[in-house]
């Protein structure tokens, strides 16, 4: 019998990786999802199966991360072997929109599923990964940021996850629960949300190539990320979870770069001094497989076109301007290494947004995106 396995936030970007992962390896997948008035399942569609299939390996549950009585019915229901709670407001900026909503959802949420377990004498049973992040460093202490670095944060958001850390460590000590928390340093893919930095960048790239859009308006271009891919990470999610005793690891890249290195590596050149962007050349051989000979055409005439500008709108009331990870733990202990650079990363997800773009062009009207992203 394979493991069960209970994944909030199932319908994000790591729930889609990770429910991809885990039913390769031969896990019977359950979901938690939120009702919405669209289906919202684009990221796992190619996984989903009807309810009436026999021996379903991917199985979908209604549920809020702020309703208690709903969570605990799913894990009792359940009874997974490991639960992932990704479930979260994850947008840093939002949270300063919806701090209440964003403290229910990620702080006390957290809390509701350690709850449940405890309540449902689920603690020898449920192991629980906890979805830690490295914005709990904020105003960082330390360079590079460790397990042992003490926290500074700097948003509701990290607030909200602060809670969620010190509760999970403290349902460890206090009841035995096998609950981890993974640091996880910024993670992206082809499946990251569109407004998010480098997925913002890599959408506007590829509609500014395919012609759809003239320029796009960024924040601040001078912060530093220790970006890593989706992928990568969420075997560090499951090989937390496969430890002998649970813990807290940091999970990253040990690179950073700045946002605005990004969009250069992206695409464009920057002129610092003026905080905007221009088109500084054209890589045919990156983009021909792509667009065809007259939008090329089109493309060259734009370098030197200002395609970055800046729009303090979406400065941040408080900022976190560095992180760089230190992953040794998770290297020497969980044996985990990752596969993708940043220009690894980048290169994907530009691919990704010229295909998606260039389909969406095209299927305007009827709106299906027919893309494998796992391959
Ligand atoms: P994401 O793409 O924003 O996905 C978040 C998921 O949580 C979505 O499935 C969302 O559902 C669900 N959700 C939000 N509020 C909910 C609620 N009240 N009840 C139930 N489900 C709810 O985030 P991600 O990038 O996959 O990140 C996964 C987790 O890791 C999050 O907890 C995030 O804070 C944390 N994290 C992410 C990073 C990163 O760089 N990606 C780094 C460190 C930590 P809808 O689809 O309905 O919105
Ligand atoms: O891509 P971001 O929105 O990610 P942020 O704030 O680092 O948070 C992400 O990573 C965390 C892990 O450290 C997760 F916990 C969290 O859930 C989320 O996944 O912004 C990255 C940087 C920031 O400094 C921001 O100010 O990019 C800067 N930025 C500049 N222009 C922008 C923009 N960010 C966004 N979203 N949009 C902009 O136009």
């Amino acid at each position: 019998m394979g493991k069960t396995a209970l994944i909030t936030g199932i319908t994000g970007q790591d729930g889609a990786y990770l429910s991809d992962y885990l039913i390769k390896k031969g896990y019977t997948v359950h979901g938690i999802k939120r009702r919405s008035s669209l289906f919202n399942t684009d990221r796992i569609d190619h996984l989903y199966q009807d309810p009436h299939v026999e021996n379903r390996n991917m199985i979908l549950h209604y549920g809020d991360m702020t309703d208690s009585m709903n969570i605990t019915r799913i894990i009792g229901d359940v009874k997974p072997d490991e639960i992932y709670n990704l479930a979260a407001m994850s947008h840093v900026k939002v949270s300063f929109d919806t701090p209440e909503y964003t403290a229910n959802a990620d702080g006390i949420g957290t809390l509701r599923i350690l709850e449940a377990v405890r309540l449902l004498n689920l603690t020898n049973k449920s192991r629980i990964y906890q979805a830690s992040t490295s914005e709990l460093y904020g105003l960082v202490q330390e360079v590079p940021q460790k397990e042992t670095t003490p926290f500074y944060p700097r948003s509701p958001y990290a607030v909200a996850k602060l809670y969620a850390y010190w509760i999970t460590v403290n349902y460890r000590e206090a009841y035995g629960i096998h609950a981890s928390n993974g640091i996880l340093f910024n993670h992206e893919s082809p499946l990251r949300g569109e407004t998010f930095v480098t997925r913002k960048v890599t959408r506007a790239v590829a509609r500014i190539v395919l012609g759809l859009q003239d320029k796009v308006y960024m924040g601040n271009l001078s912060s530093k990320r220790d970006w890593g891919h989706a992928k990568d990470y969420v075997k560090a999610m499951y090989l937390i979870l496969q430890q002998d005793q649970p813990d807290d690891y940091v999970i990253s890249t040990g690179v950073t770069t700045t946002i605005r290195d990004f969009i250069k590596m992206a695409f464009v050149e920057g002129k610092d001094e003026e905080e905007v962007g221009f088109i500084a050349s054209i890589d045919e051989n990156k983009f021909a497989n792509i667009v065809g000979n007259k939008q090329l055409e089109l493309l060259k005439k734009r370098v030197g076109d200002v395609v970055v500008g800046v729009d303090p709108a979406y400065f941040r009331p408080t900022e976190v301007e560095l992180l760089i990870g230190d992953n040794t733990k998770a290297r020497t202990k969980l044996n985990w290494t990752p596969e993708y650079d940043l220009k690894a990363l980048c290169e994907d997800m530009v691919i990704s947004d010229l295909a998606l773009m260039k389909k969406e062009e095209y299927l305007k009207d009827g709106g299906y995106r027919i893309l494998n992203y796992f391959e």
